[in-house]
């Protein structure tokens, strides 16, 4: 595949920046908090739901043809004459449709929508290729609602082994109906799963949900390697009690222990170092009122690194302080669900080809490695990955602030296209 990859100046084509732009905007007024302007699409919730049903209407409107697969997948293909639709290799692009809690339009969205885009113009252009190119919209990449993380894309990958058999959301509400309603089936998961030698690339268009493209004033990024990451969900078990009568000798707190929780996280990427990145973001007490000593609080505590040496040091360090931590609070500390996803290099011929449409399209790229996690690291165990990233305005994202310059969201699937056609082994006429 690699010669195809570096095959001479891929076509005049572009995407229709104002159609990609348009969908950008309705997917994103889907699941909007009137009051923080912020968007909340948790995977298999009602508004990610609906997002589904917007995007498979998006591409039937379009000519294609679009489903969804048992683990939620939505699966989007050219209709072909001859109905060989999968009998071929496929160069697989996409993204994940799913947000987090009150964050912004384009995480996974842009990917999506981007990936139809590019597909409705190879279906417009009559394009025949080598590989057939597919769209797909990622189940439940973020875990917000359901804590399996890459959800989707880890059924893709035929990953099924690292999936909880019966999965629950932070409530213990069962996954299986809620799936079902997505159109998924949880018994049948393994036909979600696609055999490595299916799959010739996969190809990920996502901002870039950090400072270093808009610093550098420059209009793409070609990822070098995504974070590894774990994420430990903790169940803290102390007593509960009164908060007025309950002497402070003896208490077996809680929230006493959680805050140390926080603590040593945070001292572990700061202060000795150990991976890059440490985070507490979720935290449940119970009962959660002010004049009860907190019995029981649930966290998680998710640690990256692009090393995986210092990911796996930084894990033991974390469970040697909780172990210390329930021993000081008289607590006990049990881990009770851990997502890891190994740091991931991208594939570099496919690296070549974007920074070669890049220039073609006389757009500045630069190499970076991604502090965020995505689907491409999981694809990854069935097939050469890339990611291509556009700037993000101020750096943030998973904030209702989230947003890139319209110029540079045309861009970005421009480049997405190019890549894509250099990839399927498409010669220009
Ligand atoms: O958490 C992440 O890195 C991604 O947004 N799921
Ligand atoms: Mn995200
Ligand atoms: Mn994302």
């Amino acid at each position: 595949m690699t010669e195809t990859l570096i095959s001479p100046p891929a076509t005049s084509l572009r995407i229709d920046g104002g159609r990609l732009l348009r969908r950008i905007r309705e997917l994103g007024s889907i699941g909007v908090d009137p009051a923080t302007g912020g968007i909340t699409r948790p995977g298999f919730g009602p508004a990610d739901q609906e997002a589904r049903t917007y995007l498979i209407g998006q591409a039937r409107a379009a000519g294609l043809t679009a489903g969804v697969d048992a683990a939620g997948n939505v699966i989007m293909r050219r209709p072909l004459p001859d109905d060989s639709a999968g009998q071929r290799t496929a160069v697989l692009m996409g993204s994940h449709l799913d947000t987090v809690v009150n964050g912004g339009p384009l995480d996974g969205a842009y990917g999506v929508l981007a990936a139809l885009e590019v597909l409705q113009c190879c279906a417009e252009a009559g394009l025949e290729t080598p590989y057939e190119p597919v769209a797909v919209g990622f189940a439940n990449e973020e875990g917000a609602l359901f804590p399996q993380p890459f959800w989707g894309s880890m059924a893709l990958a035929g990953r099924l082994d690292a999936l909880p058999g019966e999965p629950a959301d932070h409530h213990g509400r069962p996954l299986r109906k809620a799936l079902e309603e997505a159109g998924g089936n949880l018994d049948a998961l393994g036909t979600a799963a696609w055999s490595p030698g299916s799959v010739a690339a996969y190809l990920e268009l996502h901002i870039e949900q950090g400072p270093v493209l808009e610093r550098a004033g420059t209009q793409i990024g070609v990822v070098e390697a995504i974070t590894g990451r774990a994420v430990l969900t903790l169940r803290i078990q102390g007593s509960a009690g009164h908060s007025g009568t309950t002497p402070m000798e003896g208490r077996r707190d809680a929230m006493v222990a959680a805050a140390l929780v926080v603590v040593a996280a945070e001292s572990i990427s700061g202060g000795q170092d150990l991976c890059r990145v440490a985070t507490v973001g979720h935290l449940d007490a119970y009962p959660n009122t002010p004049n009860t000593i907190a019995g029981a609080v649930t966290l998680t505590v998710d640690l990256r690194d692009t090393d995986p040496v210092r990911l796996r040091s930084a894990e033991e360090a974390m469970r040697g302080a909780l172990r210390r931590i329930a021993d000081r609070t008289g607590t006990g500390i049990t881990v009770t669900a851990l997502t890891r996803s190994e740091p991931v290099a991208t594939h570099a011929p496919l690296r070549a080809a974007i920074a070669l449409s890049s220039e073609e399209l006389g757009l500045s790229h630069l190499p970076l490695p991604s502090g965020a996690g995505h689907d491409a690291q999981v694809v990854a165990d069935i097939a050469p990955i890339a990611m291509i990233f556009v700037p993000s305005i101020g750096g943030v994202s998973h904030v209702p602030e989230e947003d890139t310059h319209p110029e540079h969201l045309v861009g970005g699937a421009n480049v997405l296209l190019h890549t894509v056609l250099r990839t399927l082994g498409h010669t220009p006429q």
